[in-house]
């Protein structure tokens, strides 16, 4: 595969467009536990692409059940028509999400799953005669994707100030994030669990008649890997629960396998009312997203529906026959690898390396849970952001791709990730650490 002669033309999405073109990464082929550069190197992949490629990549079964299906049937509409393997999808995925929650709305990214879910909430609301239930609660430092209704619960600041005043109506608690007495700590933090309590603040301000649904990354990803601090989710939850409030957990990251589990919720044994995925659901070979209900909201909106179609909501490309098959495939190879288990037993070994790195040129604050692990480094002055990314590039000239979110390095390799990769990732972060100013 020979580099592109030309790399103006392409708007590249989330990335510094003048500065990458001048030194670009081109990366051609990808294989396992590992990319190709375009200079023929091998990288290992720290982040399973973009905390997606679960499976580790170039998955035979993949592969073929993606072309087959493209024979077989390509595409088919999904409005007043279906086809079995949406069915088939939707059916397996009632069986590894939590108890109760068995309908699936198809999408084809998390930030479609994201507006289908405020959607429906506030749908729900109105169909069971809650119709003053329109507020959504997000989360400061929460990421939710980038359409208007993700960025408007979203919490990170680039990501909302550029976009007008987005929707109305939306409230935010604050992040989870206290390093002055969470620093360092392995797995969940022990403090923060009374930040719950905002919710309760909101109830208070706003009054739960108005509220319709709170969402929040069970673990927030984005904003530089935050785990809840203990008890915090199940105080959420049982606030939610006293005022009538849907709970939404956001689990673009947390589902299929990262935490060790087929489900964030599952991990944490709290089950919200609404789940969003995305990512891993295909292995990333095909873009696909999905929602997940509780029974009572699908059976609720049927029975109070005020016209023949109850949701007026979805997507050309929903439930789109090449990303079931996809999906269906990448189920099976979690399921037949015990890729969920697996990452189980390395969540202990990455929590080991990652905090062995105390200590290391930078570093101010170290955190993790299950396959996910973060260093957040000091800021250079008042170039925030600028040591982050050296070091990610740094990594990448020296084989290893780490992902930079402002001055807080994420691994989230591929469940497959061995011991020695772990070690890999760990001992060349370190090097080029020290070799950043
Ligand atoms: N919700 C969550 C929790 C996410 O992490 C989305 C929604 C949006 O998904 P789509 O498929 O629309 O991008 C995400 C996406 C990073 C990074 O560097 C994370 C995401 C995307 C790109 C980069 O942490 N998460």
């Amino acid at each position: 595969m020979s580099k592109p002669n030309n790399l103006e033309s392409l708007w590249m999405p989330f990335t510094p467009n003048k500065t990458f073109k001048k030194d670009p990464r081109i990366i051609v082929k990808a294989k396992d536990m590992h990319f190709t550069s375009d200079d023929n190197r091998q990288i290992l992949d720290g982040t399973a692409g973009l905390w997606c490629v679960n499976a580790g990549h170039g998955r035979k079964k993949i592969q073929e059940a993606v072309t087959q299906q493209i024979e077989e049937l390509d595409y088919s509409p999904p409005f007043q028509f279906g086809h079995p393997k949406q069915f088939e999808l939707a059916n397996r995925l009632a069986e590894i999400f939590p108890e109760g929650m068995n309908h699936v709305f198809f999408s084809n990214s998390g930030s479609e799953a994201v507006d289908s879910a405020l959607k429906i909430a506030l749908a729900y609301q109105r169909a069971r005669g809650h119709a003053t239930k329109t507020r959504l609660i997000g989360r400061e430092r929460g990421y939710h994707g980038v359409g208007f209704g993700g960025i408007s619960v979203g919490g990170m600041v680039k990501n909302r100030m550029y976009f007008g005043s987005m929707l109305s109506g939306v409230d935010h608690l604050r992040h989870t994030h206290n390093p002055s007495v969470n620093a360092f700590s392995q797995g969940q933090p022990e403090h923060g669990a009374e930040l719950a309590d905002d919710l309760e603040r909101l109830v208070q301000l706003h009054d739960a008649s108005t509220i319709a649904a709170v969402i929040v990354e069970p673990i927030a990803g984005s904003t530089g890997v935050l785990p809840p601090p203990k008890g915090y989710l199940q105080r959420l939850r049982d606030i939610c629960t006293k005022h009538d409030i849907l709970l939404i957990f956001d689990e673009v990251i947390s589902a299929f396998g990262r935490l060790g589990k087929a489900t964030g919720s599952d991990y944490f044994g709290i089950t919200p009312d609404i789940i969003t995925c995305a990512k891993g659901l295909t292995n990333a070979t095909i873009p696909m997203g999905a929602t997940i209900v509780q029974d009572y909201i699908y059976e609720s909106m049927l029975e109070n529906a005020d016209a023949p179609i109850e949701l007026f909501h979805g997507y050309t490309y929903s439930g789109h026959p090449v990303a079931c098959a996809a999906a269906l495939a990448t189920l099976d190879i979690y399921k037949e690898e015990g890729l969920f288990e697996h990452a189980g037993e390395q969540a202990p070994k990455i929590e080991k390396a990652a905090h062995s790195l105390k200590g290391t040129k930078h570093i101010m604050d170290i955190r993790n849970l299950g396959v996910i692990a973060a260093l957040e480094l000091e800021p250079r002055g008042k170039a925030v952001g600028a040591r982050g990314f050296e070091v990610m590039k740094k990594a990448w000239d020296m084989g290893l791709m780490v992902r930079a979110n402002g001055d807080t390095l994420a691994f989230s390799p591929p469940l497959i990730v061995k011991d020695n990769q772990i070690d890999e990732m760990f001992t060349t972060v370190k090097s080029a650490l020290e070799q950043v100013d």
